[in-house]
């Protein structure tokens, strides 16, 4: 691959500086925004996000701020989960539908008021879906995108690193729920959630100024913990099954067919926009579903295109992510499966670059 031209379109985040500091080694592109891959390599992050503490800079999770007296309003309007029972102080993941109920975003929901809300959204331009849905129904709301940026703390050790920067009231708190805690003299949103499943934390941290003393003061306060910089590592989130949106899937794709059912309640989510939509397609039930796939083999190469899957010489799917995992010692993949061969211990095909390969659904995902 060749680099990346840096400019104003391909945004810098407030930790930039660390991060170049830190030695990335290479970028992806996220919500028009600079997203670190790789530090040591891909390997080595994985193996010491297993073991020790990272500090991501995951800024490109931008947030859609929603402010008004129907800001909760909106923010059923685009999910169907549903949100009555949420509390202040609560996150959630939702999955965001247009009116076919296809995806638009995965992304965390943060209710920091009953009308104050933010959307930490996946890779793709929900701001307009947003604004236009609040035009659109004439609602009292105002929504943009706030100086507000996500850092990840990350693994086994985060706990005990956060605690060193925070205090030890980050102990106290639970998967997916924030505490707003004091960082030189800000109040910032601190919550029990991340993109691994190592265990960790995300600050959003308000405003760019902070962003560079936070960093620091992180990577003094850890020292002996081998804190490092890092990033959502691939092999660590195929393993853990944790979806990419626009790799494992897109707007031609229910919540249902994501696997992320658990995550609606169509019935109940009055005013979701798609609700008729996935009414509809909630009684017949999926067709396709994404599944853990162990492929058979050699490590494969990057998976930057579906790879077909086959089974008696038709295709029965697509494989989205893959790659080799050292702690399970075979290619780890997430796919999307037809009816007929989604059950766990079916044997399929799968087209690589480098060949066909044997493949077998699994249950469940690895971590
Ligand atoms: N954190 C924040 N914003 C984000 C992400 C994040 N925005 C972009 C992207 N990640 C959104 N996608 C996901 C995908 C999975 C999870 C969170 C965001 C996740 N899932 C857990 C799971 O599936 O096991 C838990 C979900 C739950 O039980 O509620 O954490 O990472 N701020």
């Amino acid at each position: 691959m060749a680099l990346l031209s840096p400019s104003r379109r391909l945004r810098r985040t407030p930790f930039s500086d660390g991060v170049e500091a830190a030695g990335v080694k290479a970028y992806t592109v996220y919500n028009h925004m600079l997203l670190p891959t790789v530090f040591e390599s891909v390997e080595a992050d994985y193996h010491h996000l297993k073991r020790a503490v990272q500090v991501w800079d995951v800024s490109c999770e931008r947030q859609v701020e929603l402010r008004g007296p129907d800001a909760g309003r909106l923010m059923q309007m685009m999910t169907p989960r549903d949100l009555r029972r949420m509390q202040i102080g609560q996150c959630f993941y939702v999955p965001i539908v247009d009116e076919t109920g296809g995806m638009l975003n995965d992304p965390v929901a943060v209710k920091l008021a009953e009308d104050h809300w933010w959307i930490s959204i996946a890779d793709s331009d929900l701001l307009y879906w947003v604004n236009a849905t609040a035009h659109g129904w004439r609602l009292d709301v105002l929504v943009d995108e706030p100086d507000v940026s996500p850092l990840a703390v990350q693994g086994p050790k985060a706990e005990e690193l956060m605690a060193r920067v925070f205090g030890d009231e980050v102990r106290d708190i639970r998967f997916f729920r924030y505490k707003k805690l004091a960082f030189q003299g800000r109040d910032l949103v601190v919550a029990r959630s991340g993109y691994s499943k190592q265990g960790g934390f995300e600050i959003y941290v308000d405003g760019t100024d902070i962003g560079m003393p936070l960093w620091d003061a992180l990577f003094a306060a850890g020292d002996d913990l081998d804190v490092h910089a890092g990033c959502p590592n691939l092999i660590e989130r195929i393993e853990s099954g944790l979806l990419s949106y626009g790799n494992d899937m897109t707007d031609d794709n229910t919540p249902h067919e994501c696997g992320l059912g658990r995550f609606c309640d169509t019935h109940s989510a009055i005013g979701c926009v798609g609700r008729d939509a996935l009414l509809r397609v909630a009684k017949e039930g999926p067709i396709q579903q994404v599944r853990a796939i162990e492929i058979e083999g050699d490590p494969v190469a990057g998976c930057d295109r579906w790879w077909p899957v086959f089974a008696g010489g038709k295709k029965v799917g697509r494989i989205s992510s893959a790659t080799w995992s050292p702690d399970f010692k075979t290619n780890v993949a997430i796919g999307m499966v037809k009816m007929t061969h989604w059950d766990a211990g079916t044997i399929v095909e799968v087209q690589t670059p480098d060949g066909m390969r044997r493949a077998t659904v699994q249950e469940k995902f690895w971590n």
